[in-house]
């Protein structure tokens, strides 16, 4: 049995609309399905990465006659060689014949959602040459700091087109995508253990898993882990999935409990509240009061002394682990009983203290996992916070059973790239960065005040010209104009903007406002590169390889797109980038300068990784002795991750696992001076109702609703599908025709999930059409009466309405779309103690209107 890449196509646009505004798509033929199994032929296991989501799987590719046809887990990975659906869907987006062939140059000046770039092809050479004409003149007018990077998705090579290439030319502005993905999600980690990143856990000895806004098995991190263990722990664990939606893992869990969105924080408030209230806190971890007695009594703060018998006795907890338990508990807890959280969250009092009871009985081996459903919301900064504090109550963090830090794999630090600036490249990046992270409104405090990103703050401030204008941008890997909330504010500013460069395996919605387009060849087939990451207690890389030759003339676009900008620089007289990066990535066996793009590549590919390969660091883990030995392995990992160490070593101010955060005291009180306002205006400017020291501790914070409840009787939920590459599977036909594997949702279409309940109060059945719309815009759907959805909310998943996403992802390419982008309701809004972007909470209200 054997397909030819020609019938391939056939079948992967089979099911294409063929109307397009656009004329550079080839021909579409009709479909004839072919016989897509290849097994026995013969053909050749190839290693490689996925990242079709943040589990970053080590794979292979089946590769056959040049044609790469059916993939599997890497057995060397820590997973044990296990994937989620999702990578079958990448043989779609890499043979999708919608994809960028050469280079494409805008003909049309006009720019606009709808409007025909009029894109048409040349060259390599014309298309680096009008990119680095524009870099000159930012050079020659001594604005370099003009220049933006936008990054998406990534690998490590990005250390080139993201941290280096920018900074070589003078521009501080390197923004990537993290405060649109889950920014908020980290706060809570780094603000109680000082670790700012996602965790690792410790399942095969889990006995509880309480999952906040969690779908482990469908979305989320370590996927194909987590579907693994699934089985496992429901015979040895329970879990309880905390989620305004019946998610996959909700149906498979223990218990459901379909909050009001947006009300994480209170019911973690009554959940710690039950633990200390009951003495259900970890002894040994949190430590106790010097005489026993507990004095955690609702609505009684712990007082300082007590009068027994005429004596004056101080009340001392002497805390072994933690720090300011009773601080947490006097400031907010004591009130947060079960009954005050019904109201709030809509789960039963009952069912709170049970939960508690459950959560706090399987003690150190215990889970309170945090996801951005839990967290990416407009005050999520404390769900975050508070969620993760729960594990500090029962002393999991870095435990058996628990949640880990995890471990990471080496690879070699960039070469200093300041001995090839001059002084005017040196001012040019003490600029401000585009985003005004770091301002009042938005502290973003990775670690200290501006030490995260506000990726979408970048629209706004361009339109702005605050702190200036942005005269020259490139995007790679990214859609922004698609990804974020308040979708109209990115298209203004894309059509304001006045010279993009989008480099992309696919035209998409943020390409249509590009003054040059650039092929991308696709990560996990036909590139190099390397990510590091963590399943399963390893720390590990796995190596991205050219499986099959690039699409047309696509190239890399984090190593050969920068390398083949610095040639053309260099030519024209500015050579500080070429000489950086032929004096440091020079071929390691025969020293060689490189003098192509993919020689620079595969040099910087080998540089970067080189710690994993030269037999370094097999000390640490596997063993590895040479490049190819990498490429055949396609992983190494280390040593499984020993829980315990991190212990009263913990990167926070006190080292302890902070409850009241000095940290987080610290850095605020930092911003605030930076910005000459007391740390109560910091919050206020922050759009968090807190003052004074509840700052800094958990606590519940007031939802934020945008959209009176008259106007929008209901609360727009959401979620990401199965299928869902991030944005980037929207052109497959496959993501249609088995949409139905998300609970709830029909095949080859994009419903609205609402309850019968409310199906029946506004007469709407299955199919019916209708127009959903928020205080930020609306879009068009078809209703899906499901009882996972909670009575009040609607819940639609993310992922289609792409008006510009191909001839599948698109109704009419370019200016029809197929299904609802959630983004046009989606409020534009911050969390902005992180920077992030709440997509989550139930932000939006909405109306629904039967068309
Ligand atoms: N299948 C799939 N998996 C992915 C990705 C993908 O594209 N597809 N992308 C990856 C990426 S980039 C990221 S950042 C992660 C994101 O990690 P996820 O954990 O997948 O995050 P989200 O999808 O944002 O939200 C998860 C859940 O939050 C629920 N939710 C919504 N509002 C609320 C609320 O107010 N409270 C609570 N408790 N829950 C709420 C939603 O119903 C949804 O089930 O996933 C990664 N994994
Ligand atoms: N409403 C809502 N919005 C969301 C989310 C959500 O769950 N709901 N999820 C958020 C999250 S977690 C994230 S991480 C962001 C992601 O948002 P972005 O970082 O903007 O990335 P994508 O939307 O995945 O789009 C990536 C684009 O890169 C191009 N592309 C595809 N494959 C490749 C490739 O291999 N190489 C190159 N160079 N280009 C390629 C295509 O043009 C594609 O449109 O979206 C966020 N936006
Ligand atoms: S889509 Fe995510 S979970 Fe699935 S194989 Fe790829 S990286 Fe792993
Ligand atoms: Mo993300």
């Amino acid at each position: 049995m054997s397909i030819n890449r020609r019938d391939f196509l056939k079948t992967t646009a089979g099911s294409a609309a063929v109307a397009s505004t656009l004329s550079i798509f080839p021909e579409v033929v009709e479909a004839k399905i072919g016989e897509l199994a290849y097994e026995g032929e013969a053909g050749k296991w190839m290693s490689s990465t996925c990242q079709g989501c943040t589990s970053w799987c080590a794979i292979q590719g089946l590769v056959v006659d040049g044609k790469v046809v059916k993939i599997r887990g890497n057995p060397n990975s820590p997973s044990g060689g296990r994937i989620c659906p999702r990578p079958h869907l990448a043989l779609q987006q890499v043979y999708d014949p919608d994809r960028v062939k050469t280079p494409l140059k805008r003909t049309n000046p006009k720019k606009g959602k709808g409007v025909d770039p009029k894109f048409v092809p040349i060259s390599w050479d014309e298309a680096i040459n009008t990119i680095a004409d524009k870099i000159m003149e930012l050079i020659n007018a001594g604005e370099t700091h003009k220049y933006l990077l936008m990054r998406g998705r990534y690998t490590y090579m990005n250390e080139i087109m993201y941290n280096t290439f920018p900074k070589l030319i003078g521009s501080p502005n390197n923004i990537s995508h993290s405060a649109i993905c889950a920014e908020a999600e980290k706060f809570g980690r780094y603000y109680t253990e000082g670790y700012w990143d996602y965790a690792d856990a410790d399942l095969d000895n889990c006995k509880y898993l309480l999952a906040w806004g969690w779908d482990g098995i469908a979305s989320n991190r370590q996927t194909p882990w987590f579907m693994n263990q699934l089985g496992y722990m429901k015979d040895k664990a329970r879990i309880t999935v905390i989620d305004p939606r019946l998610s996959a893992t909700a149906s498979k869990a223990d218990r459901w409990l379909p909050i009001i969105p947006g009300m994480d924080g209170a019911l973690q408030m009554a959940i710690a509240h039950v633990i200390l209230s009951e003495g259900r806190w970890n002894k040994t971890f949190v430590g106790n009061f010097t005489d026993k007695i507990n004095y955690f009594i609702p609505e009684k703060e712990v007082p300082s002394e007590l009068e027994v018998e005429g004596k004056v006795i101080p009340v001392v907890f002497e805390e072994n682990h933690t720090h300011g338990v009773v601080a947490w508990w006097n400031l907010e807890l004591k009130d947060r009983t079960p009954e005050w959280a019904e109201k709030l969250t809509g789960i039963s009092a009952k069912e709170i203290k049970e939960v508690a009871r459950e959560f706090a009985a399987a003690g150190s081996r215990a889970i309170s996992w945090v996801s951005p459903g839990a967290s990416m919301q407009v005050r999520g900064a404390y769900s975050s916070f508070g969620g993760h504090a729960l594990n500090g109550l029962v002393g999991s963090v870095d435990a058996e059973g628990g949640i880990l830090q995890g471990s990471s794999a080496p690879s070699a630090k960039m070469p200093d790239y300041k001995p090839y600036l001059n002084e005017q490249l040196e001012k040019a990046l003490k600029q401000k960065k585009i985003d005004q992270r770091g301002t009042k409104g938005f502290p973003a405090l990775n670690k200290k005040s501006g030490g995260g990103v506000v990726t979408s703050r970048v629209a706004q401030a361009m339109m702005d010209k605050d702190p200036y204008d942005i005269k020259v941008a490139i995007g790679y890997w990214n859609n922004f104009v698609f990804s974020i909330n308040g979708s109209n504010v990115w298209e203004k500013a894309m059509e304001q903007l006045p010279f993009f460069a989008h480099v992309t395996t696919n035209i998409a919605e943020m390409s249509m406002y590009a003054d040059i387009v650039l092929p991308a060849k696709m990560h996990l087939f036909e590139r190099y590169g390397f990510v590091k990451n963590k399943q399963n207690m390893y720390g590990y890389m796995s190596i991205h390889q050219p499986l099959i030759k690039p699409y047309g003339e696509a190239k890399t676009d984090e190593t050969e797109v920068p390398f083949l900008l610095a040639q053309a620089l260099a030519k024209k007289g500015f050579d500080g980038p070429l000489r950086y990066f032929q004096d440091n990535f020079k071929d390691i066996e025969t020293g060689k300068t490189p003098e192509t793009s993919e020689e620079f590549d595969l040099n910087v590919v080998k540089f970067l990784s080189k710690p994993v390969w030269d037999g370094s660091s097999n000390d640490k883990g596997d063993t590895i002795n040479s490049w190819n030995e990498l490429l055949e392995k396609g992983v190494w990992k280390t040593k499984k991750y020993k829980p315990g160490k991190k212990i009263d070593n913990f990167k926070t101010e006190t080292k302890k696992f902070e409850f009241y955060s000095e940290t987080l005291k610290k850095v605020m009180i930092e911003h605030a001076e930076k910005n000459k306002i007391t740390v109560d205006e910091a919050f206020e400017a922050a759009n968090y109702t807190c003052r004074g020291e509840l700052g800094f501790v958990p606590h519940y914070e007031e939802v934020v609703r945008h959209g009176d409840e008259a106007t929008y009787p209901f609360i727009f939920s959401e979620h990401r599908s199965r299928l869902n590459r991030e944005g980037r599977s929207q052109n497959c036909s496959w993501y249609y025709e088995i949409k139905d594997v998300d609970p709830g949702d029909v095949a080859n279409k994009d419903v609205t999930k609402i309850n019968p309940l409310d199906g029946k109060k506004l007469g709407l059945k299955d199919g019916d059409k209708i127009k959903i719309s928020s205080p930020q815009g609306s879009l068009e759907s078809e209703v899906k009466l499901w009882e996972g959805t909670r009575p009040g909310v609607v819940i639609k998943c993310y992922g289609q309405g792409h008006w510009a996403y191909g001839r599948v992802g698109s109704e009419v390419f370019g200016a029809k779309p197929r299904g609802g982008n959630n983004n046009a309701i989606l409020f534009h809004d911050y969390e902005r103690l992180s920077g992030a972007n709440p997509r989550h909470g139930g932000l939006s209200r909405v109306k629904i209107e039967k068309i």
